[in-house]
Parts: C-alpha cells; structure tokens; sequence
C-alpha cells in the first residue's frame, strides 16, 4: 500500500492521473522548478496497465517503440522480453519509470479528482478531490487518460447476474481462475478479442455475445529478437525522430501506392506479406486504404477471406466477418490465435444480430432464442472514450461556464490541448489531437513537451495565465472537421464517433491530420508566439 502524505494547499500545478502522460509531466514540471503533485484514481501508476489486468492483455505498438524516448538510457538499459509486450511488463516498465524518476514522493494514490474550479480573481484553480480534500494551483493538467472511464452496457437484469462478473478495464489484481467454468464473454472489441483465446484454454466453456464483429490481423507475437533489438538501439535517437513525422507516430513502410493502382495479383502479393508479418503495419499496405471505399474494400475483402479460411464452421466464420464498417475505420485489432478459437469445441459465438439479449437473469444471460447459464460474466464493453474521464470531472472555467455545456454537443478544443474560457487548463491527449489514433506514447511525450515550452516560455516573461482563443479554438474544430471527413472514418459507428454510448454527440473526436503533420503545425504556432493562445 502507497503511504499517505498530506496534500498541500497550494501547488504551481496539479496533474490528474499518474499513467504514462502524468509521470512524464510530473518530470518535465519539475525542470522548470515548479512544485506539482500528481493525483491518482488507482493505488499504483500504470495508468490503462494497471487497470486492464485482463487474460491476453498486450500492446498492439511494437515494444521497441511503445516505451518513452526522452531519456537516452533509460531507452537503452530497459529490455523487452516479446515484440508486442504483455500487460505485467508494460506495468513493470511503468513502476521502473516512477522508481527511476523518483516519482512516488509527489504522487498522491487513491485520491480521485471530482472538481476544479477557476477563480477568475485569483487566476488559480480550485482542486477538490471526492475525500473533500482541496488544493489551489496554478496550472492544472489532465492526464487522465482517452480509455481510462470503463463502461458496463445498459443491458436489462444486469444487477440480478449472482455469479461473478468482471469488466476487461476494472480486472481483479490476483489472477482470475476460469478452470471449469462456463464463462460469457460480452463484446468482441479488442479487449474482447485478447482476452478470448487465453479465457479459452482454462475454462470449460466459453459463450461469446458479438453484437458487431470486427477486423483483427494476427500479431505474429514472439520472443524480443535480440538482433531487432540492437538495431532500435544502435541508433534509437534518430529512429525516433523518424517515428514522429510518420502519420501514425509508428515507424512502419506505408506504401505510397494507391491499393486500386495495383493489379490483383500485386495486392493479393502485398496483403499476404502483411498479414504474414502480422500487426496494424497491414493497414500501410497502400497509402488510400482509409481514404478510398474501393481501396478499403480489397483490404476488408482479404481480411474476410482470411477469416473463412480459418473458421471452419461456416456460420460462425460468416458472423464474424465484418462487412458493416470499412476496414481500419474502427480501431482495427490485433490478436493472437482469435479466430482459431472457435474452432474449439468449448467455444461457440452467439449472434446478437440475430438473438439479441434480452436479459441477463440470475443465472445467466437470456437472447430471443434460449436462455444460457454462466458461473461468470465478463464485460469487454469498453470505454466512455476521450471525453468520459474528462466530463467526470466537474469543471467550471472562466464566468462559470462548466466544460460539460461547452462540450454539451461534443468536444471542442484548441490543438487538442485546451479548451477556450478555461486557462492554465491542458489536456494531455485530448480531443482534436492525434491521440488514440497514434503510438500514444509519442502523442504524449509530444504534448508534454510542447507544453514544457509554453510554461517556459512563460516564466521567462513573468507570464501566469494561457487560455485558447475562441477564434482559433473554431479554426481549429473546422480545420478538424474537414479533415475527418477526408477520410472513410465518419462513416463507422465508432467510439471515435462517440457511437458505442448512447445519447453521446456523434463527432469525430481525435485528429486524423496525422501525428508528423500535427507536431509541425504545433511546432509552428509555438514559434510564432503561441498563436492562438492568449498570454497574460
Ligand atoms: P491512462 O493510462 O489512461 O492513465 C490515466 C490515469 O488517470 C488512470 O490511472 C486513471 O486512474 C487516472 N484518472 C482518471 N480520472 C481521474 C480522476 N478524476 N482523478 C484521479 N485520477 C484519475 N495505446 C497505444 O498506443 N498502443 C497500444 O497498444 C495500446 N493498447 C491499449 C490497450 C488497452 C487495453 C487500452 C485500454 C488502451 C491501450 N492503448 C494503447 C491506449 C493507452 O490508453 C495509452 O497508450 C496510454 O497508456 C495512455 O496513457 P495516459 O497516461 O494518457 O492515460
Ligand atoms: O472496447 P470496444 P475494447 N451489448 O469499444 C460491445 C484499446 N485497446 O475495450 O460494436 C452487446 O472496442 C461492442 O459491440 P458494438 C483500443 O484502442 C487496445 O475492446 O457496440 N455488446 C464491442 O464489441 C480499443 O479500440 C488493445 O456492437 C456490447 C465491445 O462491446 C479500445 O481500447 C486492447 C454492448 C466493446 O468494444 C477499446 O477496446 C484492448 C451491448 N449492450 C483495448 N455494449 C490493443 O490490442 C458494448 N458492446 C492494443
């Protein structure tokens, strides 16, 4: 158990969330002098690792680039044992950052914020916690995650179930043991579809409710080659620098090509080496895939055909191939023996387009067709993503104004970064950034950084006070606008969109510019004097 310390009354900043974006602000703050404590939720730092404990739990960015590049030899010493690195290891990555950095002192463990209030006057933020503990700060920074607020389904009976239930997001810290079990697993998103193939292998059976099926490449996991490793290594620097003008912040070969340029036997050639190499690089295979429906269908077209081959009950195979969204549109998954499962003979899938649930009940969970009884009900239901943590939070800016009416028809910022009539706010990751559209370790040193320089900028000055115009903040929306719908994104029932909660504004929340593009824009309105911002 974390030892409790005493908050203090007044902080230069307070930092919500000790996930890989607050750590890495709470190093930077202290650079420049400044006095700030990070308030955490959870018991530990880790952030999505510490709280998705779930079989199967894995990262889909190759460990050699998801892991933080801001310090020579911490890049250097820290060893990865696979190619795409499990939950327990990303989570000892996280403890070996905190211990590292010496972070803990300034950590604040199971303190949940419930409110920050501007006081005008003062121009300082009134930080209260749901203990009714309070803190004033200069400068507040939310790094409170993207997927970080769980969601259970409003499906009816859920509170009758009398066995155990489990949400991928809130997993139990001691292992979980299916051994005999018959187990129900709601949801085939990514979560879902990790988690599956290892739930598969302990349990005696395993009853999948897919309500939208999605496209998942297999990650072709493997121990860390040690040749690979030296490579990254031998030149880790300018190899990141790379990674951050790439669209995605992932060093990967995009081709340049259009997928409908190319003859059938060429893509047929350039999909199979994909697939064959495994992970989300397969959405590089041509340049257009999530820009042209015709391009995207060749892709989508292969991953189907992939799926039937490896499903051998043809129902089943055909249930799980998508076809109501194109390919990469949602985020796309990335698994490891998935479809296989089904395969086996204790794993059968349930079609809720075709028997929806009607209820769970006290023993299991009933469709329109029959009623099934489960000893365990696990919930890959996803998140509340982007906004969900944020509006959790109760915050009033400038004249009162509460960020939930500002946002009452979907999030609007500047950059990403800040929202007009809040000041000395930040949101680390937030919606109109690249986010959870990239390597979100890069996304995160990137705003961390940027924001670095705008307080140092500031001291410099003898500044105390940032706020994003409304006028760039609506340039900024538009500019985001137009690019979404460049592209074949708004055209999926995503969490992107807010889709997956019901009554959420239906807006494309991240920026799809590209992480390269975005950096540069950034990069560029800082060199101008923080345009956009106004500075006091
Ligand atoms: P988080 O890690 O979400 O941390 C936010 C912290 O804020 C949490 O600890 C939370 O408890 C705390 N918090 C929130 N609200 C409050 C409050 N009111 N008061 C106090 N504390 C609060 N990204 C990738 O780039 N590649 C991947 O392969 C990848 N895999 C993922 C797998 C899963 C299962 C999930 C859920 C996400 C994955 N992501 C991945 C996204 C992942 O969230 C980010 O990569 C990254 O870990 C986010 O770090 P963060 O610090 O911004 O937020
Ligand atoms: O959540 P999701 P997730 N009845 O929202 C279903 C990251 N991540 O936790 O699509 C029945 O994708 C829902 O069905 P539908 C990654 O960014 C990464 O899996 O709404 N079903 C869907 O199938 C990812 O995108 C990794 O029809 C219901 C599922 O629940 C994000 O986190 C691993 C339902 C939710 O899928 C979220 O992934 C894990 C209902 N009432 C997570 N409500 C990596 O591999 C919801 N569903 C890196």
């Amino acid at each position: 158990m974390p030892e409790s310390k005493t908050l203090p009354a007044s902080l230069d900043a307070v930092i919500v969330g000790a996930g890989f974006g607050g750590m890495y602000m709470l190093h930077r703050l202290r650079g420049l002098g400044l006095t700030a404590r990070i308030l955490e939720a959870a018991d530990g730092v880790g952030g999505t690792w510490y709280w998705n404990r779930y079989p199967g739990a894995r990262c889909d960015v190759e460990s050699m680039q998801y892991s933080f590049s801001f310090d020579e030899a911490l890049q250097q010493e820290w060893q990865w044992s696979e190619r795409f690195a499990a939950q327990p290891e990303i989570l000892r990555y996280a403890n070996h950052v905190a211990d590292r950095f010496d972070l803990r002192r300034d950590i604040h463990f199971e303190t949940k914020v419930a409110s920050a209030t501007y006081d005008e006057a003062a121009d300082r933020w009134t930080v209260t916690t749901d203990k009714g503990e309070v803190v004033s700060a200069r400068f507040c920074v939310m790094a409170t995650g993207c997927l970080s607020a769980a969601r259970l389904p409003d499906i009816a009976g859920i509170d009758d179930f009398k066995g155990e239930t489990y949400h991928t997001g809130w997993w139990p810290h001691e292992k979980v043991d299916f051994t005999g079990k018959r187990v129900a697993v709601i949801g085939t998103g990514s979560s879902a579809i990790q988690a599956i193939p290892v739930i598969a292998e302990e349990a005696a059976q395993v009853t999948v409710f897919q309500r939208t099926p999605n496209f998942s490449i297999p990650s072709r996991n493997a121990p860390m080659d040690a040749e690979y490793e030296r490579w990254w290594k031998d030149d880790y620097r300018s190899k990141r620098l790379q990674a951050r003008m790439m669209r995605t912040g992932i060093l990967y070969d995009i081709n340049p090509q259009s997928a409908v340029e190319a003859s059938e036997a060429e893509r047929q050639a350039e999909y199979e080496r994909r697939w064959a190499n495994g992970g989300t690089a397969f959405m590089g295979a041509y340049h257009d895939l999530i820009l042209n429906k015709a391009s995207n269908d060749t892709a989508a077209e292969f991953v189907r055909s992939k799926i039937r081959q490896m499903v051998k009950d043809p129902e089943t195979a055909e249930a799980l191939a998508p076809k109501d969204h194109p390919i990469g549109t949602k985020r796309i998954c990335v698994d490891t023996n998935y479809y296989e499962t089904y395969n086996r003979p204790n794993v059968r899938l349930v079609n809720l387009r075709k028997t929806p649930i009607e209820t769970i009940t006290a023993t299991g969970i009933r469709t329109s067709a029959e009623s099934l009884d489960f000893d365990a009900i696990v919930f890959a239901t996803g998140f509340d993503a982007m906004t969900g943590a944020l509006l959790k939070i109760d915050f009033e800016g400038r004249g009162g104004t509460r960020l939930s009416q500002v946002w009452e028809h979907g999030p609007r910022s500047y950059l990403g970064l800040q929202v007009a009539g809040f000041p000395n706010l930040f949101t680390i990751t937030g919606p109109g950034s690249p986010s959870v559209l990239s390597n979100m370790i890069v996304s995160i040193e990137q705003h961390v950084d940027w924001i670095t320089g705008l307080l140092s900028h500031m001291q410099a000055r003898g500044l105390t006070c940032v706020e994003a115009t409304e006028a760039a903040q609506e340039d900024w929306v538009a500019h985001g606008e137009e690019v979404a719908n460049r592209t074949l994104y708004p055209t999926a029932a995503s969490w992107y969109m807010g889709a997956n909660i019901p009554g959420k504004p239906r807006v494309f929340m991240p920026y799809i510019g590209g992480v390269g593009a975005y950096r540069e824009r950034c990069d560029e309105i800082a060199a101008r004097g923080y345009e956009g911002f106004r500075l006091a």
